[in-house]
């Protein structure tokens, strides 16, 4: 069905073939897109935009708000009104949004992902999940199912190019929008993680505060080719989750954002229902996985619409990897037999 460079719109028409409710879901991604090739100029003006990355608020937790968070928060909700969306749940709001209340579907949103690099014209973007509202269920608990219950999820990354990273659960496919008419166009159709990449993306200056487990995987991987991996590591981190997901569904990689030591941190930075959960069903149909350390992310279910999640996303391999070493006993991680050789032979 997918062949490159057919439209968005091309696509969604062929995956959801007169079916009512895969056209309510069409209609909602294409709205998202829309409002993104909208929000994408926007980000393009840059400093001619009069307070564009001007701090106007504390979001808690290390997060603080932006102009260009709330007006993109603002273009979204707007785009939203036009589709069969009953609410919205915003990194940018407290309480979840109603728009259309009895509509049957519900969308989760980072309107703006890496605003601290707005000023630094690094590559930010846009977060989203789609979730059904089943029968009897109140918007509010629709916002808090777990991620297996999406219908669809994606990112747009505002970089270099534009591109939006979208699943209806039919693989991974991703649209770059062309500058020419700012149309997204397919450009790699069920895009598959590589399990060789020999690359890690995490705030290495947080190594003091992680758990044990953490320590000793990162340990094992600067270890290099005379540690337990026998392989050189290379590290990349852009501190925008959108970017380090986008260049992990390119070329392979693992990213960790664990629960670590400081005030404010025991559960991560990073946020369950809009973005865990989104990038998690990315990973898992680009045939990748995404855990907190020890459970599956689409197996959790949220308790709130900001509650924060450890995050480790990447090959089934090295997720396994993880989980296996919060298993582990401390004590024997330890071990000079396990610091030379690992519990997991490569
Ligand atoms: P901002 O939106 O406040 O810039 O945070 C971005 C983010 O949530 C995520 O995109 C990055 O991966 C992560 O924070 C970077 O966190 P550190 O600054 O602690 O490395």
């Amino acid at each position: 069905m997918a062949s490159e460079q057919m439209t968005l719109a091309a696509y969604l028409e062929a995956w959801s073939a007169g079916d009512a409710s895969r056209q309510e879901v069409s209609a909602t991604i294409l709205e998202m897109a829309k409002a993104s090739a909208e929000l994408s100029a926007l980000v393009a003006e840059g400093p001619f935009v009069r307070g564009l990355a001007k701090t106007i608020g504390d979001a808690g937790g290390g997060d603080v708000k932006k102009f260009l968070d709330v007006e993109a928060h603002k273009l979204f909700k707007a785009a939203l009104q036009n589709a069969p969306v009953a609410a919205i749940g915003s990194e940018e709001a407290d309480n979840a949004e109603i728009l259309n209340e009895k509509a049957p579907l519900v969308v989760a949103i980072d309107p703006l992902d890496g605003s601290s690099n707005i000023e630094t014209n690094v590559s930010i973007g846009t977060i989203f999940s789609v979730l059904p509202v089943a029968e009897g269920m109140s918007p509010d608990e629709a916002l808090l199912q777990a991620g297996n219950a999406q219908v669809a999820s994606g990112f747009v990354l505002y970089g270099p190019q534009t591109t939006l990273v979208m699943t209806v659960r039919d693989g991974t496919q991703l649209f770059t929008m062309s500058p020419k008419d700012r149309v997204f166009r397919l450009t790699r159709a069920n895009l598959q993680i590589s399990p060789n990449k020999a690359e890690y993306a995490i705030n290495a200056s947080n190594e003091r505060h992680w758990p044990k487990p953490v320590q000793t995987y990162m340990r094992e991987l600067n270890a290099g080719t005379a540690g337990a991996r026998q392989r050189d590591f290379n590290m990349r981190w852009v501190g925008s989750l959108v970017a380090e997901a986008y260049r992990i569904l390119i070329r392979g990689g693992i990213f960790l954002y664990p629960g670590d030591s400081r005030p404010g941190y025991e559960a991560g930075r990073l946020r369950l229902v809009y973005e865990a959960i989104p990038l998690a069903l990315l990973m898992t149909e680009a045939g990748g996985a995404a855990s907190d350390g020890t459970r599956a992310i689409l197996d959790i279910k949220p308790d709130d619409l900001h509650q924060r999640i450890p995050l480790v996303f990447g090959p089934p391999d090295e997720v396994r990897r993880i989980e296996y070493y919060f298993q582990v006993p401390p004590v024997e991680q330890d071990s000079p037999l396990f610091s030379d050789r690992g519990l997991l032979r490569d």
